[in-house]
Formats: structure tokens, sequence, C-alpha cells
């Protein structure tokens, strides 16, 4: 150690003075709980001269892990462990940044956070180290955003969607998509201030046009990127539906691995719609089972089919399940099935049929009544 005076004195703050004008923020890093190591995050000006004071160290070098103990006010030590040492601007937020990673009980973690405190430093606010990265221009909104999708991902495949976002993927394509458009606008303007230069009458040639039809088109492909991006995140709403004794709560118990839903042959045994949530592939998908669609008179039924109604209407993709030996006549198809059974889907609902209970059919069958061409 190198002085424990220097651990003892709480800085004094006319000698330290804020030169970036915000105060130096700290939080727990590491989810609050048992663990073996617990981080707490120092990020501003002072943030250097308070893991001194801390530590009783008088230097720390940039990137290097430094073994320390962390001392109280009156030179106890409250636990030991590393200093990281990020100089600004080459750090998350682009200020000085410290890392105390000491162990990760909950007492260890909020003495620790007391004590740098007590050495000036602020409660960091939900969010704040984000937007002091997004204010030093070490991050863009949309990066920022993928921190927190990343943080909150509940599958694998929307964490390395995030995780993508985050390198700047995303934020390439906008800035792309947005410096066009200046590009566009200024021609334009040239074309509309200077009307009578042939050189700059560049809207009647059709390369304008076509030029804010091909950026048109780029930022239809973006939404569309970011659609399935808000799906990887959120989970993709999966509606089963159908008449009632299709084997729709079959499959969901098959997807869920347990028999989530009760399962009889007797029609509109599912009264009420039921939901599970699955990660298939890395995809997270939240099932609904769904009452079978039919006229009844049971008032019970007649609000479970209505609550499907809304199920299917709410629904990111549809899966119609059908009983390949029942519910399709010989003259008609399971397209035909659907829109009998939804009326007409928005197109960008996803429809899956599935031609269910084919072990009851011949081979001969099964070719004529599972395989259609839906064109
Ligand atoms: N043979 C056969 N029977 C099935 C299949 N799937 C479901 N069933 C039976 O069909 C009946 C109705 O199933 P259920 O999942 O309750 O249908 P739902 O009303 O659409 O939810 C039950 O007796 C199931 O055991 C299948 O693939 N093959
Ligand atoms: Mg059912």
């Amino acid at each position: 150690m190198d002085s424990l005076e220097t651990a003892l004195a709480v800085p004094n703050s006319s000698e330290k003075s804020n030169t970036s004008g915000l105060a130096t923020i700290a939080a727990i890093a590491t989810p609050l709980g048992r663990g073996g190591v617990g981080v707490i995050r120092l990020s501003g000006s002072r943030a250097y001269d308070m893991a001194c004071a801390l530590t009783g160290k008088s230097a720390f070098t940039p990137r290097m892990a430094s073994f320390c103990r962390f001392y109280q006010a009156d030179g106890t030590v409250i636990d030991e462990g590393l200093v990281l040492f990020f100089k600004g601007p080459y750090s998350f937020t682009g200020e000085d940044v410290i890392e105390l990673q000491g162990h990760g009980g909950v007492i260890l973690q909020n003495q620790l956070l007391a004590r740098v405190f007590e050495l000036g430093a602020k409660q960091a606010s939900a969010g704040e180290f984000s937007y002091r990265a997004f204010d030093n221009d070490k991050l863009d909104l949309v990066q920022a955003e993928a921190i927190a999708d990343a943080i909150d991902a509940t599958s694998a495949a929307a964490a390395s969607s995030a995780i993508r976002s985050l390198s700047g993927e995303f934020s390439q394509k906008i800035n792309q998509l947005l410096e066009q458009l200046i590009h566009l606008r200024l021609h334009v303007e040239a074309a509309i201030d200077f009307p009578d230069e042939e050189d700059v009458d560049f809207l009647s040639d059709g390369v304008i046009q076509s030029k804010l039809e091909q950026t048109q088109d780029k930022i239809q492909q973006v939404l569309a990127t970011a659609k399935q991006g808000q799906l990887l995140r959120d989970g993709i709403h999966v509606v089963l539906a159908g008449r009632p004794n299709a084997g729709k709560s079959s499959l969901l118990n098959r997807l869920a691995g347990q028999e989530r839903a009760i399962v009889t042959d007797v029609a509109g045994t599912t009264r009420d719609t039921l939901q599970e949530t699955v990660v298939l592939n890395g995809l997270t998908l939240h099932l609904t089972d769904t009452a079978g669609l039919r006229e009844t008179e049971d008032t019970v039924e007649r609000i479970g089919i209505e609550r499907a109604r809304t199920a299917i209407t709410q629904a990111d993709m549809l899966l119609m399940v059908y009983d390949v030996t029942r519910d399709v006549e010989e003259e008609s198809t399971p397209l035909q099935l659907a829109e009998q059974l939804f009326g007409e889907l928005p197109e960008a609902k996803r429809l899956l049929i599935i031609a269910n209970k084919s072990d009851l059919l011949s081979d001969n069958d099964k070719e004529k009544k599972c395989c259609y061409d839906p064109s």
C-alpha cells in the first residue's frame, strides 16, 4: 500500500476541481446478490482521485489491473479486489472511468458504494453512464438502445442482434440514408434556387426521382429489419388457432415440453386462451393456445372464441392447425379453410398451415390431403 494517510483523507474539493462540470457518478454495475465478484463503476473527472483516496494508492496505470484494499475513512478495510482505470476519452463514457472489482456480497458492495459517495461521488441515475457515453460521442442513440436490448435479451438470437446494433451496423445504415436524403435535398434546393441554369436542372432528367425511389426502398428495408429486430427482442407472438379438436393444445404441449393445456377428444375443451413462452432455436416464442372456432350456444365457449379472435388479430404469426381427416372437404383447400375461419388476414401476418393427424391417413391420402400447392 502506498500511504494509509491518502486512504484516510477525503479529497479536498477545491483541489480536485470538476473540470467537466458534471458530478462524478458511481453505481453498482453487477446484479446485487451473492456472487464471486461485484463491480462498482465510477465515471467523471474525480473518479481517479476517489480511487486513490479509497485505496491509499497514489497512481494507477490505465488499463492495468491493480490489486488493492478498499478502506473506510477510519482506515478499516471494507474489502479487497482489483481497480481498473480507463483514462478518458478512452473509456465507455469518454470520461475517466474507474472499476472497483470487489467481492459480490450485498453488504460489501453497499459499504463500498457508501464510501465512494462519502468521497464525493453521486449515485448514477438509470442509464446515466450510457447517456454520458452518448453525450461524449462514444455511442449514438441506436447503440445506446442496443445496450438495453442486449441486457434484456431473452434469447440468443435477440442478444446477437442487439450486439450487432451495438457494433454500429444499424447506425451505419441510418447514417447512409440520412446522407442520401441530405444530398437529394441539396439538389432539389439548387434546382429551385437556380431555375434558369441548365446545368442545375436536375429535376427534369429523372435522376433525382430514381434516387428518391432507391432511398425509399432502402427505408423500407431498414423498417423491415427493425421489425425483425423488435420481434427478436420481444419474442414472436404465435397464436394456435383452428377448429375444435384439430390438435392445437396437443401442439402447444409438445412445443412447451409439458402438459400445459388440457387435451381431450371432446370438442370445446379449451375455452380460455392460454399462454406459454418457449425458446426454439434461440428464438423466443410466446405461444397462445385458443378455443376452437365454431358456432356455439355455450356462453363460456363463446367468450373463449371472442378471446381467440382478439388473439388472432394481435398475433405476429398464426398457426392454423387443422385435422386432415375432417376439417377439409374433398374440393376445398386448407387456405380456403383459413379464409373461412379468419376472414382476410393483414398481409404482414404470417400464416403457417399445419396439417395435423396425418398419422390417421393412408400414404396415398397423405399425399392428397397434406400437400397442396397454395398457388
Ligand atoms: N391421431 C392423432 N391424434 C391427435 C393428434 N393431435 C391431437 N390428437 C388428438 O385429438 C384430440 C384433440 O386434441 P386437442 O389438442 O385437445 O385439440 P384442440 O381442441 O385443437 O386443442 C385429442 O384426443 C388428441 O389426443 C395427432 O397428431 N394424431
Ligand atoms: Mg384445445
